[in-house]
């Protein structure tokens, strides 16, 4: 629908930006740390970056958060590493970590800026993924335990908690984050129990949370892109509830009812990729209920039809944004009608109109975006300047779609984009870039890692400024 005049974003409207705890901060193995799926990779692609400086924001968090005060943000999300709490993810506590986050939560609410954490975004420790990881149950416990700490410890500070991030991608893409475990031997049904694990994990924790911080609000964070069929046909319209159904459906229902949808439970029927319910397993998901839906939208999917003959799942590179497929499910399918970015993910500001319009229709929980950007080769210039007009496009335009949601009656309540400074790609290095800030430093040459305000910067400062309205004169 068009309309005269769009409505205004909220008061109090959460502007933002995002981090992770692996791809920002470094300093992997210092003060206690354990280390992660992450640190414990053999290798990584070749010509990028291992993990273990990033962007250096363990040391340098004040002058980072000073930086994000400067910019006006409301709130901020980032993630704690598991492993900087519990070393071996099931073991001793390291005050040291706890000290860690606790002082990054104090500067943040120093300047008055939101703290949202994510609990869990990639980074398992790796002593729990010797013994198996979220093959094991014990791994339930374990999270359950380390949310119990988290809440003990920062409950006081922190209003917004968000479970497991892209647990989606984890299970459909592990090989592009990092988080597959090679040793798999039936990848797809083992991916499918460790799904199943972890969806009771976060129903715990969602309870945990609620009986611990009565105040406190608390979601799921994936990645939610509407896939749209390539055609009208009708063929290529089921193989788009398919796709739905498997990639993001199955997540939302799951953690705000507690069913698997009957789609997804007949693909993995069909497939043989269900997995062992454990008695009570389902009344523990059926119990527990999100305050809010928190979800990360880079580009839309297009679906047609499977073809049936094997042809259908294409190497994507190993990337979590490019089309894929599955025999005898769905096809994936370029969008003819959208651009792309410099790594080949299609640029479709309004499928995200679309895709928060779908969330809220079908779930009626007030949403909030904490991923959402731009990663491209920016270059130093200058005296320091960075004239990153792409990435302004690029924000710009999905904001006005929120703005457009929000007419449309979504409850939106918080903007997070990716990322609020550079930081590493989970597997294209430091020089594909997405933050408000740049970071001096190269692939292998960490030069001074000296931060450097970009154009974006000035841009979103003005946009958090004005709640939004300076996008309506430009
Ligand atoms: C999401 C992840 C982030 C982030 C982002 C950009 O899937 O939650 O951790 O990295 O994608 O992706 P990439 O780093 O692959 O460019």
């Amino acid at each position: 629908m068009n309309y005269k005049t769009l409505a205004a974003f909220p008061e109090n409207f959460l502007w933002g930006a995002s981090t992770s705890a692996y791809q920002v901060e470094g300093a992997w193995n210092e003060d206690g740390k354990g280390p992660s799926v992450i640190d414990a990779r053999d290798s990584y692609p070749e010509g990028t970056t291992d993990f273990k400086v990033a962007s250096d924001h363990y040391h340098r968090y004040k002058e980072d958060v000073a930086l994000f005060a400067e910019m006006g943000f409301k709130a901020y999300r980032f993630s704690i590493a598991w492993t900087r709490i519990i070393p071996d993810g099931d073991g001793d506590i390291n005050q040291k970590g706890i000290e860690f986050y606790s002082n990054l939560i104090d500067e943040l609410l120093k300047y008055k800026i939101e703290p949202i954490v994510t609990m869990y975004h990639f980074d398992l420790p790796n002593a729990l993924q010797k013994k198996g990881g979220w093959s094991q149950r014990a791994t339930i416990d374990a999270f359950e335990r380390y949310s119990k700490v988290l809440f003990e410890h920062f409950g006081d500070r922190v209003k917004y908690w968000l479970t497991i991030n892209e647990q989606n991608m984890m299970i459909l893409h592990g090989s592009a984050l990092g988080t597959l475990d090679p040793n798999l031997k039936n990848p797809k049904k083992e991916l499918y129990q460790q799904n199943h694990h972890m969806l009771v994990a976060q129903a715990k924790a969602m309870n945990l949370c609620h009986d611990m911080l009565p105040e406190a609000k608390i979601g799921p964070a994936p990645n939610i892109a509407l896939i749209y069929p390539a055609s009208s046909k009708p063929e290529d319209i089921v193989a788009a509830f398919n796709y739905n159904a498997i990639r993001n459906w199955l997540y939302l229902d799951m953690a705000v009812h507690g069913r698997y949808n009957t789609t997804a439970w007949a693909y993995m029927k069909e497939k043989g990729y269900t997995p062992v319910i454990e008695n009570g397993d389902m009344e523990i998901l059926q119990s527990a209920k999100p305050d809010f839906i928190a979800f990360n939208y880079y580009t839309s999917q297009t679906a047609a039809a499977s073809k049936g003959d094997g042809s259908d799942e294409v190497a994507r590179g190993g990337d979590q944004h490019l089309k894929t497929g599955e025999d005898g499910v769905y096809r994936g399918s370029s969008n003819p009608h959208l651009k792309k970015n410099d790594f080949g993910w299609e640029i479709d500001p309004v499928g995200f109109r679309s895709t928060l319009r779908e969330i809220y229709d079908r779930y009626q929980l007030p949403l909030i975006i904490t991923e959402n950007g731009l990663g491209a080769f920016d270059q130093l210039e200058e005296n320091d300047t960075v004239n990153d007009d792409y990435r302004i496009d690029y924000l710009k335009q999905h904001i006005e779609q929120i703005q457009w949601a929000i007419t449309d009656g979504v409850d939106v309540f918080g903007y997070s984009p990716w990322s609020a400074i550079d930081l590493i790609s989970t597997h294209q290095g430091c020089s594909k870039r997405y933050g408000f800030i740049y970071v001096n430093r190269d692939e292998f040459d960490l030069k001074d890692l000296r931060r450097i305000r970009k154009k974006s910067f000035y841009w979103y400062k003005e946009v958090i400024a004005s709640n939004g309205e300076v996008l309506k004169g430009s």
